[in-house]
């Protein structure tokens, strides 16, 4: 090898699966990366975001000194500064601001890498130390109403343990994992279906697996809890479950056979508008094939008004066929990490520090009594939105960002916007300055995940991994747990002294430090199968899989889940229909870009340059739309502009999109952000969750020279 030339193993964390990477480094700089062979998911394949990621962080906008506002909020009018004149402001900023209306009026938040990247055990920690309950991510329109309603009915998500691999059924319900959880699946999905497995897929769109399926349910958008239902419905009355599994091992099985003969699949064929016949077919195929695997949406299943009991009745379906924690089917995996677990740092129960008194004030728990009884730290957006805005129940004037884009990724982008907008103080630590961090009073520079070691456990099923640095941050980029360790000092807030003894902190469950860890790459922890078997049941209420909650009941929700019709839609709202007629589902995900992110990389904007809007082939016609034109996309809330995409693989009545566009558009924050559209008025009762999926909407043809766009 030539001198100054290295190869680096680690893992890349542009997205969820955190494929194994082996990064090239020439005299310190990054200069390619490879796929990883040994990686026991990715085996040695890579996304096109994972191979751009020398582009990424040698991008020329890559931010990288501290800047101060010094023209009006979200003008863009900036001044270098040092470093300690950053951190000095941000403490003094935050710490006046608790002093003066409390703690809890300082409000802390990052985006989906808080998971990813594993930033959310140290933001928890200190978020919890310096005393405020109030949170935002995005995870009410993410995984969460999955693990939960799961974990309200069988114990586990899970989501957390799909073992395709060895699947004979393979269940993808809004999942488009081919591409959104692709380092993870792809590999295992392949195999499984050259073995011969079978594949259901559900989704209103033919993705890319729905047409390899064997069963394509093109469903009405927001109404799988009713199909879920119905496969119940099916499975029951034809005796096809685990009847062994479901004696020992279920709580409310008579109920629940009662309650799903409510959703006959003749009756279901008019709420979903899937074929009665193809129900019966697709719950027949699930049950006679076991072990079968249902792979649920983060996106598909949880971006509606009933996603947490959605997410239910198909845990039900998992476990009454017997394919909870069995090869094949759902793995409990545990956490190896146990209460510092990435997914466990989502709960106060991880710190146990904040005082009861403090948690009370969590914004949103009064509404969603869910967040309150799991201790999530989620303040819900759309309640802290109203805090700032109104000042109600109490103020919210600071907020320290690591990262997100709340802006493109948040619902209803406008309200998002003026909230912040109305902070009295705001900083954010950024990679590029963003629509969102265009709104802050500092921005910091980030060090990348490429340039920052790192415990990596979420979504890694029973390994954890050392993701190892590959070179060191540009100019002056600092990593986040630095950032935090730097402002606790300032704050007199007892936190780590090092990087490196909060790595350490975080493996205290397994007992070694992170040299010990880096040296090693990974730790393998055992996988054992049907524990319920062995340590006296499931971590539900009853201890069996409650397929009728009250532990949900005594929080005032439905015990069995119940079809709900979206809160927009040609049912529940036929007048608002005839002005917009068309159901519209928001980001799809795509390939080449993670949310708001990679829009600035060209070998990756190659590959998906501009904003689409699928829309079926006759729909187009009736519109006088052609292939190509720019359409203005319009909601009660707004309206857009995205290209028409003619697809046959979409319900005419539907209209699809992604989500995440802003750069390279002027304004594009509210030119081409989805987000101007979407509902933060009707939320899911439980966690919060927006319906981003099955709104209602019109499309237009805009005149190409009014388009001002090209
Ligand atoms: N309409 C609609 N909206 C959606 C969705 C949808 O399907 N439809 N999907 C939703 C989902 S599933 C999610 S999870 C959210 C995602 O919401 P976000 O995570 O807020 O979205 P991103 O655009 O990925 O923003 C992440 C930002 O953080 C920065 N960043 C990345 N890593 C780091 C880091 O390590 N440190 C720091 N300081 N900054 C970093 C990036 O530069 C980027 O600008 O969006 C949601 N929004
Ligand atoms: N490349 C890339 N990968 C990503 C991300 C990214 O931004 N880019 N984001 C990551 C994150 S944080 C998340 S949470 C995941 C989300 O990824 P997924 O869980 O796959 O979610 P989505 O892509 O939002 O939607 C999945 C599918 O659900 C379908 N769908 C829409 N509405 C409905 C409905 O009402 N019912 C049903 N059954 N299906 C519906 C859509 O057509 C789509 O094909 O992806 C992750 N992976
Ligand atoms: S799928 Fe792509 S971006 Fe995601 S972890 Fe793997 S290589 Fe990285
Ligand atoms: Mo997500």
């Amino acid at each position: 090898m030539q001198e100054g030339y290295k190869k680096v193993r680690s893992t890349c964390h542009s997205c969820i699966p955190g494929c194994g990477i082996i990064g090239h480094i020439k005299n310190g700089k990054l200069v390619k990366i490879e796929g990883d062979l040994d990686h026991p998911n990715s085996r040695g394949t890579l996304c096109p975001k994972g191979v751009a990621t020398p582009d990424m962080i040698y991008q020329p906008e890559r931010l990288k000194y501290p800047v101060k506002r010094v023209g009006y909020r979200g003008e863009g009018k900036w001044e270098r500064i040092s470093w300690a004149e950053a951190l000095d402001t941000i403490a003094n900023r935050l710490g006046e601001i608790k002093h003066n209306t409390g703690a809890e009026s300082v409000v802390f938040s990052t985006g989906f890498h808080g998971i990813a990247g594993a930033l959310d055990p140290y933001l928890g920690l200190f978020m919890h130390k310096f005393g405020s309950p109030n949170r935002v991510t995005n995870i009410h329109i993410c995984a969460t109403p999955v693990h939960w309603g799961n974990i309200y009915t069988c114990g586990f998500s899970t989501m957390a343990g799909l073992d395709f691999k060895n699947s004979n059924c393979i269940v993808m319900w809004g999942f488009d994992a081919d591409v959104s959880w692709r380092g993870l699946c792809r590999l295992d999905i392949k195999e499984a279906l050259s073995k011969g497995a079978k594949l259901i897929v559900v989704d209103p769109v033919k993705t890319g697996l729905a047409s390899k399926a064997d069963i394509w349910l093109q469903i009405r958008p927001g109404t799988d809890c009713a199909l879920a239902l119905s496969m119940l419905n099916v499975i029951i009355n034809e005796r096809l479950y685990d009847e062994q599994f479901v004696r020992e091992w279920t709580f409310g099985f008579d109920r629940l056979k009662m309650h799903v003969q409510d959703y006959p699949p003749e009756k279901v064929e008019e709420i979903t508008w899937v074929a009665s016949a193809k129900i019966k077919e697709a719950a027949r195929m699930y049950a006679r094939n076991s072990p079968a695997c249902i792979g649920s949406g983060a996106g598909g299943l949880t971006q509606n008004t009933n996603s947490v009991q959605t997410n239910r009745a198909i845990a039900m379906l998992i476990a009454i066929t017997g394919n909870l924690d069995v090869p094949g089917g759902h793995i409990d995996y545990g956490v190896p990490l146990k209460k510092r677990a990435t997914q466990a740092c989502q709960s106060d129960a991880a710190y146990d520090i904040l005082p009861g008194e403090q948690r009370e004030k969590r914004l949103g728990t009064d509404r969603f009594a869910l967040i309150k009884d799991t201790g999530l730290m989620i303040a819900h957006p759309t309640v802290v939105w109203q805090a700032i805005l109104e000042g109600k129940p109490y103020p919210v004037k600071g907020w320290l960002a690591m990262g997100g884009n709340l802006i493109t990724a948040t619902e209803n982008a406008k309200e998002v916007r003026e909230a912040l907008m109305n902070l009295e103080f705001f900083a954010i630590s950024e990679y590029f300055m963003t629509p969102t961090a265009e709104l802050a009073d500092i921005v910091l520079p980030a060090a990348h995940w490429a340039e920052r070691d790192e415990v990596i456990d979420a979504y890694t099923k029973n390994i954890v991994y050392a993701h190892r640095k590959l070179v060191e941050p540009p100019e002056e980029c600092r990593e986040d747990k630095l950032i935090l360790i730097e402002l606790a000092r300032r704050l007199g807030i007892k936190y780590f002294s090092s990087v490196e003894e909060s790595l350490d902190w975080r493996l205290e469950a397994i007992g070694i430090t992170f040299d010990q860890l880096r040296e090693k790459g990974m730790i393998e922890v055992p996988v054992r199968y049907k524990k319920h078997e062995q340590y006296g049941g499931f971590r539900t209420g009853s201890k069996k899989i409650d397929l009728y909650s009250e532990s949900l009941e005594s929080l005032g929700y439905e015990p069995m889940p119940v079809h709900h019709e979206p809160p927009e839609s040609p049912v529940s709202t036929p007048e608002l229909a005839k002005e917009y007629p068309l159901i519209l589902i928001t980001g799809r995900k795509i390939l080449s870009y993670f949310h708001g992110m990679f829009r600035n990389i060209p070998r990756l904007q190659k590959l998906a340059p501009e904003p689409l809007a699928e829309i079926h082939p006759d729909t187009a016609n009736s519109l006088g739309i052609k292939d190509g034109d720019w359409v203005r996309i319009e909601t009660p809330r707004g309206a857009i502009k995205h290209k028409a995409k003619i697809f046959g693989g979409i319900n005419p009545k539907v209209v699809a999109t992604s989500h995440g566009w802003w750069y390279g558009y002027e304004n594009g924050w509210k030119e081409v952000n989805i987000n101007i559209l979407t509902d933060n008025r009707h939320l899911d009762p439980h966690i919060g969750s927006s319906p981003l999926k099955g709104l209602l909407c019109k499309v237009t043809r805009i005149e190409q020279e009014a388009a001002g766009m090209n």
